[in-house]
């Protein structure tokens, strides 16, 4: 009897941990819900409003870090830039977030170059809804807590526009609308 509470609490826990904690996650089918993921960042409008408009998490999977999560109250049907930059703040509507990640000097390139920015990362599409989701594995960083190419305390931007994957510094992706400091998922 006592071995099947102890079981039933634990399948509580599980189901708890999906329903509750990693609700976006798991809608976003992005691998095994029970994986917690390694860091996070809460994204908020950079505005005056600081509205909370969604989250980004990161883990490691084989071969980099599965970047994944939602973001609403985009402009319905547009393709905005999505990036890690260098530095955790987001003040100074989002400028105080510096460039793009880039631990190795490379110059900016579309995300699956090897030689390009760490911090680039695809563009991201609103439905007509404003929401977009992302869900994209990033070979050139890590989700521990520090090292070179630790993303730890690094920032997330959205931009207003979208990212030519060409243009220096940062792909001509406009103004940042919304920013999050990446924190450690406790
Ligand atoms: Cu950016
Ligand atoms: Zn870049």
């Amino acid at each position: 009897m006592k071995k099947i509470m102890l079981a039933s609490a634990l399948l509580c826990g599980s189901a708890l941990a999906m329903t509750g904690c990693q609700s976006t996650q798991g809608q976003l089918k992005t691998g095994n819900p029970l994986n917690q993921p390694a860091l996070k960042s809460v994204i908020k409008t950079t505005n005056s409003s600081n509205q909370e408009v969604g989250q980004v998490y990161l883990r490691p999977v084989d071969g980099g870090v599965q970047v994944y999560g939602k973001i609403s109250q985009l402009p319905a049907g547009e393709t905005v830039a999505i990036h890690i930059h260098e530095t955790g703040s987001c003040d100074m509507m989002g400028k105080a977030a510096g460039g793009h990640f880039n631990p190795d000097g490379y110059p900016h390139s579309n995300p699956d170059d090897m030689m390009g920015h760490a911090g680039d990362l695809p563009n991201i599409t609103a439905n007509e809804d404003g929401v977009a989701t992302i869900n994209y594995v990033n070979k050139k960083i890590s989700a521990a807590k520090a090292g070179k190419y630790s993303v730890n305390r690094r920032a997330v931007i959205v931009h207003a526009g979208a990212d030519d994957y060409v243009s220096q510094p940062s792909g001509a992706s406009g103004d940042r609308i919304a920013c999050g400091i990446i924190t450690e998922v406790m």
